[in-house]
């Protein structure tokens, strides 16, 4: 366990960039880009990544500068909102 921290950064940043650069700017992710990034690799996390209202309401939500797009900076607060809500889960699983 203890090597990974660093292991897990690098992770999140390979993960963006490998949907980032599909389209559009190679920096932020588009709606389409978002909506394969959340089925390929959070499928089982989120319920309905295929709907496009799910998808629509997710990009709302992140999309913090309102510029439609999906920068790692507001990709970042979705997987840190994810770890929160999972360490919650094993916190009540283990009690
Ligand atoms: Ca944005």
């Amino acid at each position: 366990m203890s090597a990974n921290l660093k292991g897990a950064m690098v992770d999140l940043i390979d993960v963006f960039h490998k949907y980032s650069g599909k389209e559009g700017d190679k920096y932020t992710l588009t709606k389409l880009e978002l909506k394969n990034l959340l089925k390929n690799e959070l499928g089982e996390f989120l319920e309905g990544p295929n709907d496009a209202c799910v998808v629509e309401k997710i990009m709302r939500e992140l999309d913090d500068n309102k510029d439609g797009v999906v920068d790692f900076q507001e990709f970042v607060g979705l997987v840190a909102a994810l770890t929160v809500a999972c360490n919650e889960f094993f916190k009540s699983d283990s009690s």
